[in-house]
């Protein structure tokens, strides 16, 4: 069985949308693979309960215990190697991750990045597309390097901005987007052979 490990940092809806697809989408059947595990390094992360309530086991590795993000990381990839997992998938994950980390799960590790990428890496991507002026926005899938949100692109998104657009309704219209590409991405990936 191919076992996806989800890390998250709140809500959880693009957490939601992957676990979805993968009972309504048939992924344990048509493509060996589940939804093994979900974990947050926020302990008061919504997501946590929305994985419970579906039957996923879901944990914490609390970054805010740790002296540093070494000791964090060796922690939470303990967690994560207890599933083996094929694919490990950053779902609204806040926490920079450090490039020993990233090395570890090369080529396994996706994220999703609520900008037109190359534009926009890092934080408050909407109030930043919004000051700029831009007509677009969008969403990225990408694979996780060492450099922050520079990994090779695997899907894209876009949406229109729209006069009177606030940080929060244009952050609403690229989550729309986020729940339709972030599932086909991880089928794709899912799909590569070797995985
Ligand atoms: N790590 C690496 N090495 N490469 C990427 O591409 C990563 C990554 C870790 C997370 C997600 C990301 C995004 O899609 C992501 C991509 C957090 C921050 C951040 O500044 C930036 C980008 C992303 C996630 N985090 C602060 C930190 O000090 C904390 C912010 C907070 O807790 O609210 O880690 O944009
Ligand atoms: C999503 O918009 C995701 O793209 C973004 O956070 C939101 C999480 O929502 N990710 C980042 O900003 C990463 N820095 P969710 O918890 O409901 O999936």
């Amino acid at each position: 069985m191919k076992n996806i490990v989800i890390l998250i940092s709140g809500g959880g809806s693009n957490m939601a949308a992957l676990v979805r697809a993968a009972r309504q989408g048939g992924w344990r059947e048509r493509l060996g693979a589940q939804v093994a595990a979900v974990i947050s390094n926020r302990p008061d992360a919504g997501g946590l309960a929305l994985a419970r309530e579906q039957g996923i086991p879901a944990e914490v590795v609390d970054h805010k215990a740790y002296e540093g993000r070494e000791a964090f990381e060796a922690d939470l990839a303990a967690a994560i190697d207890r599933y083996a997992p094929a694919l490990v998938v950053l779902a609204g994950f806040m926490r920079i991750l450090t490039p020993t980390f990233v090395g570890r799960y090369a080529g396994r590790l996706v994220n999703i990045h609520p900008s037109l990428l190359p534009a926009f890496p890092g934080l408050h991507t909407h109030r930043r597309a919004l000051e700029a002026g831009c007509r677009v926005a969008g969403v990225t899938v990408h694979l996780v390097t060492a450099e922050l949100d520079h990994g090779p692109i695997l899907e894209q998104a876009v949406v229109p901005v729209l006069r009177g657009d606030t940080e929060q309704s244009l952050a609403a219209r690229v989550l729309t987007q986020e729940h339709i590409i972030y599932p086909r991405a991880v089928e794709a990936l899912l799909r590569q052979e070797g995985r």
